[in-house]
């Protein structure tokens, strides 16, 4: 008997914390000072996906209740870069138009060498140095229309980024 392989790609990749990043502060509503519904989904989705395969996620959209408690940047700018530097990985939507927030944290994890994997809206235009990020950073791109659709994928380009960051700290 045949077993068909498993498409499960975070199985056993041995991967503790993620952190996953997206715009926040352009998705609050200005009536309420929280995100709609709709706004939250993606996130909400990501982070309950994770969180099933046994994943610690950070992020900043639940921590602060979705704007209900939002820090001050004196608050949470530290804190965002600290647990960036002590995920395994991590994860962005760098946002269209662009997260401000976000591209900085980019720019962080590419600094503290992360696996990295960018989920780019299909028919985005990103800045060129998302684009070309791959060429200094371990970094897998996912473009998506549905997030929910997208997730096998993202766990695919999770897996290589991981594998390929571990391979190049090996070679090295
Ligand atoms: O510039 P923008 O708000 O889109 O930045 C979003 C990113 O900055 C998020 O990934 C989040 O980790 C961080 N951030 C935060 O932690 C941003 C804000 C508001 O700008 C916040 N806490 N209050």
């Amino acid at each position: 008997m045949t077993t068909a392989p498993s498409t499960d790609y975070l199985c056993g990749l041995d991967v503790a914390s993620l952190f996953l990043a997206g715009p926040f502060i352009q998705l609050l509503d200005p009536a309420t000072g929280e995100m709609p519904e709709q706004a939250r989904a993606p996130f909400d989705i990501l982070i309950k996906h994770f969180e099933a395969r046994g994943l610690a996620v950070h992020n900043a959209h639940r921590r602060e209740a979705w704007g209900a408690e939002l820090m001050r940047p004196d608050q949470c700018t530290p804190l965002d870069q600290d647990e960036i530097r002590k995920a395994d990985v991590f994860v962005a939507l760098p946002g269209f138009p662009a997260s401000p927030g976000t591209h900085i944290e980019v720019g962080w994890a590419s600094a503290f060498d992360k696996p990295i994997v960018l989920m780019l809206e299909r028919g985005r235009e990103y800045t060129f140095l998302v684009q070309g990020l791959h060429t200094v950073a371990t970094v897998e791109y996912v473009e998506y229309t549905d997030v929910a659709e997208a997730l096998p994928e993202l766990d695919l380009a999770l897996h290589r980024a991981v594998s390929r960051h571990r391979e190049t700290a090996r070679a090295s």
